[in-house]
């Protein structure tokens, strides 16, 4: 009996590692440095209703600064959900109420695609898009080779194999 659990929990923690190290990657950050020198500006278009760059991309650990100044109306920088979408993230980037004047500073750590809305131009669009490095990880479906589902299949085999193992090692007993 203690020799099966020895080997059920071998095999647990086998088919858990690779999940455990997989969450340790490091987490990209976006962080609010007011005080940090600006890579990049991101500005109001001349149409007014648009950032400039709407789509800008930059590298790992740089501070982009949202600046305009005496605008004729007030935009805010506030982090979305998705891109082109206009949802706040719960918890996200907030340059807080709309102005017409703004100085607005991040800096990104780690890759990272960064969405963002002007709130109180949602309606007409007034979104964009900040890219640091290689952007989000996109799970990107691979090639179909037939070989696919075969990938799956051993962490699967695993969990069987340890109900088996358990189940035949309590058998016995209840026999007994
Ligand atoms: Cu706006």
């Amino acid at each position: 009996m203690r020799t099966a659990l020895a080997l059920v929990t071998m095999l647990c923690l086998l088919t858990l590692a690779p999940a455990a190290l997989a969450e340790d990657d490091v987490q990209p950050t976006a962080v609010v440095t007011p005080e940090a020198a600006c890579d990049h500006v991101v500005r109001i278009a001349p149409s007014g209703i648009k950032f400039s760059p709407a789509s800008l991309e930059v590298a790992d650990g740089d501070t982009v600064c949202w600046q305009w100044t005496n605008e004729s109306m007030a935009h805010n920088v506030v982090e979305t959900t998705e891109e082109g979408g206009t949802t706040p993230a719960e918890g996200g980037i907030d340059s807080g109420e709309a102005n017409t004047t703004m100085d607005f500073r991040v800096t990104f750590t780690g890759d990272q695609t960064f969405t963002y809305v002007c709130e109180p131009h949602a309606s007409s669009g007034m979104v964009a898009t900040v890219t640091v490095g290689e952007g989000d990880a996109v799970d990107e479906p691979e090639a179909t080779t037939g070989d696919d589902e075969g990938e799956d299949t051993p962490g699967f085999a695993a969990i069987t194999a340890v109900v088996a193992l358990a189940g035949a090692a309590l058998m016995p007993r209840r026999r007994a």
